[in-house]
């Protein structure tokens, strides 16, 4: 449906006129950086262009003061002196003769990005807008920020298209106490914050930042913040709190739209939040929240003040609006592993860390099984993105070195082929879905069919010589994702070929994710190339850190849980190069969940995804996972119902075994369990559905 990419060159005049080491790096090379780049990498010839207008001064209204709005309107005619007397009287503000019209037109920009999102024109987009909005105030400019664009927004989207639930997520790494203080007694819009905090140490030094900030009156709980205490948050730390904390929270409030504020100054290498997320970070925390909202996701821009760091955020985003799928993210994907940590203990920055460093820090070799010893080792992980080693370096030269390239991620993105037996597929497939002819030889298809009495049958050898073309072109990198069906007596020796023609072709890691009845093939059982998750087993089992087994929770709250709180996590400590779903005999998964299970996992494996479904499926069902593994959004999974007692507690008992030696279940931060705490008696009121208007 398109996304949507909204600018006006006019918001690049206001600049600060006079001396001030706190406000200059809030320049005009912010945008024309990120826009710049976007050209580069052609992700802006891809959106729809849309050129920002002014908002009117009603719409100011929305959430200012008329007081304050004619105060901002009167700076346009003062001098350089007023202009920096008046500013003083603000915290971290300049004012600029084209700050009304730039802060108008940010406003503006927001707006019309949410009027295409709401009216169907795009799927979603992203405003990229000076000044930003989210320190702004009722009746106060405040950290950079006029207007506060995206509360304009949101109140909008209730005023004006009747929306009931909204979801802001404020990435931005500084505290959004401007939105906070406008929804604060709000129900109907839920406000998630992360922000460096170091205990109140850094700006905006406010008690109200902390966790245990949940809103007030009505908007009891609406109010999420997750103060960071320390600098150099990582990749890991970022998904982990969109894991654990943010989805949990945003699938039960249901949000009819999300609105992020879109700050990257959370990015590695920005002068304020010295933090080491890098810029792929951006495209998953997008991804996971284009499952939401019916995929209605618009981002606006706020802070970010490296220039090339931000640049390359901000492509990530935008790519990932587009449809790509996300790139791997480097570095070991442990949270609360901080590279002060790391480097103070660790290797020097000059020398690669030894393999054996590395994986003392991610312990993911500790395992209760013998895996074979060349596997599952830094060796085969992802290469660093730093050359250095993973997350160490905040120096210059490192940063260079992480942004030199003139396109880090691989445009045009790779489409999804779909090589099924049951020809009525065609008709639900999305117009740019290709439909694969190609078939593996003859012989190479016989010769792996050999051991498998079940894939005797020429149905079964058909789908197989399909399946074996399929994953070729996927693991040679022609193809992103792909759906292959079998009869339903060949699917488990199917997914035996697919795994050992995978690791065959080299993978090192390889994640599988088997619904309904299929047992892993017992020569792999100790293969620590291959984390296999059953998802309908009688009773929840880790046999070893790369085999385990739960049942298929019933309701929609155990459902997510098993997949936010569990699947995910592993996934993501993993880092597969390929994941493979296979809907089993008896998989009793219905549409909307197969969707948003294979959608989710598009993540950790940059999008290589290879779903197994039986022949007799629906072409429904092969069509909506399609489209998923296009970069669709999934459909919505109906009514929110609370996991049952026996769910709650076969996936606390997994996560109490698996933790040891999966960080990514680690809910480590003493933020994230206060947050848990202070949420414990949150009660989300529905009202109503959204159907977007045509
Ligand atoms: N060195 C936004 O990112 N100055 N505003 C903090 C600490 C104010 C940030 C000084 C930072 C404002 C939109
Ligand atoms: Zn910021």
């Amino acid at each position: 449906m398109g996304t949507a990419l909204v600018y006006h060159e006019d918001m690049t005049a206001t600049r600060l006129l006079w001396d001030d080491p706190e406000c200059e790096i809030e320049r005009p090379e912010r945008l024309t950086a990120a826009l710049d780049r976007l050209r580069k990498c052609g992700l802006e010839q891809r959106c729809l262009r849309l050129s920002a207008r002014e908002a009117s001064e009603e719409e100011l209204g929305l959430v200012h003061s008329p007081e304050y709005v004619s105060l901002v309107r009167e700076t346009q005619v003062l001098g350089k002196e007023e202009l920096q007397a008046l500013s003083g009287q603000f915290d971290a503000i300049y004012f600029h003769p084209s700050t009304f019209h730039c802060a108008r037109l940010a406003v503006g920009a927001a707006l019309q990005l949410l009027d295409a999102v709401l009216t169907g024109e795009v799927q979603n987009g992203l405003a990229l807008v000076r000044p930003p909005g989210h320190h702004s105030q009722r009746a106060a400019a405040s950290g950079f920020c006029v207007f506060n664009n995206v509360a304009i927004a949101a109140a909008h989207a209730k005023q004006k298209h009747g929306l009931h639930r909204i979801l802001i997520v404020d990435w931005d790494v500084h505290h959004g106490q401007g939105t906070q203080y406008l929804f604060e007694d709000d129900p109907s819009v839920l406000y998630f914050s992360w922000h460096r905090y170091e205990h109140g140490r850094f700006w905006p030094f406010l008690r109200e930042s902390d966790a245990d900030a949940v809103g007030r009156g009505q908007g009891l709980g609406f109010t999420v913040n997750l103060p960071w205490n320390q600098v150099g948050m990582g990749n890991a730390d970022y998904v982990a709190a969109f894991l654990h904390l943010l989805l949990p929270l945003a699938f039960e409030f249901d949000p009819e739209l999300v609105l992020v504020s879109a700050g990257f100054d959370s990015a590695i290498g920005d002068p304020e939040g010295q933090m080491q997320a890098t810029p792929e970070c951006f495209a998953h925390l997008t991804q996971l929240l284009q499952v939401l909202a019916g995929g209605r996701v618009c981002a606006v821009l706020e802070g970010g003040y490296h220039l090339e760091s931000l640049a390359e955020s901000v492509c990530m985003t935008v790519q990932t609006l587009l449809g790509d799928p996300a790139p791997p993210l480097s570095g070991p994907m442990c949270p609360g592993v901080h590279p002060e940590c790391l480097c103070r203990s660790g290797p020097t920055l000059e020398e690669p860390p030894a393999a054996s460093d590395y994986d003392s820090e991610l312990s993911l070799d500790v395992t209760p099984v013998q895996t074979s010893p060349s596997t599952h080792s830094s060796e085969g992980r992802p290469p660093p993105l730093l050359p250095g080693g993973p997350v160490c370096k905040t120096a210059a030269s490192a940063l260079s070195s992480l942004f030199d390239q003139p396109c880090l991620h691989p445009a045009p993105p790779v489409c999804p082929a779909v090589a099924l037996t049951a020809p009525d597929i065609t008709l639900v497939l999305p117009p740019d879905v290709t439909q694969q002819e190609g078939s593996a030889l003859n012989e190479e298809t016989e010769a792996w069919a050999k051991p498998h009495e079940s894939l005797a049958q020429d149905e079964a050898l058909t789908a197989l010589g399909k399946l074996l073309y399929l994953l070729d072109g996927m693991l040679d990198g022609q193809v992103s994702s792909g759906i292959v069906a079998t009869p339903p007596s060949a699917a488990a020796a199917t997914l035996d070929v697919a795994i050992q023609r995978g690791l065959s072709h080299g993978a090192q890691r390889l994640l599988c994710v088997a619904l309904g009845q299929l047992d892993r093939p017992p020569d792999l059982v100790h293969d620590g190339r291959i984390l296999w998750l059953n998802i309908r087993g009688k009773e929840a089992a880790a046999l070893s850190m790369f085999q385990v087994s739960t049942p298929l929770p019933v309701l929609t709250g155990g459902f997510l849980s098993c997949i936010l709180g569990l699947v995910l996590p592993l996934a993501y400590g993993f880092q597969p190069e390929l994941v493979l779903v296979a809907l089993g005999p008896a998989h009793g998964l219905q549409g909307p969940h197969a969707a948003l299970l294979t959608s989710m996992l598009r993540g950790p494996a940059g999008g290589r995804v290879l779903a197994l479904l039986e022949e007799d499926s629906t072409p429904q069902l092969a069509g909506i996972l399609a489209r998923v593994l296009h970069g669709e959004a999934p459909p919505s999974l109906g009514p929110y119902s609370v996991a049952s007692p026996e769910d709650t507690q076969a996936l606390r008992y997994l996560r109490g075994q698996l933790e040891p030696q999966w960080k990514m279940l680690q809910v480590t931060s003493e933020a994230d369990c206060r947050v848990s705490s202070s949420l414990r008696g949150l009660k989300l009121a529905k009202v109503g559905t959204f159907t977007p208007q045509k």
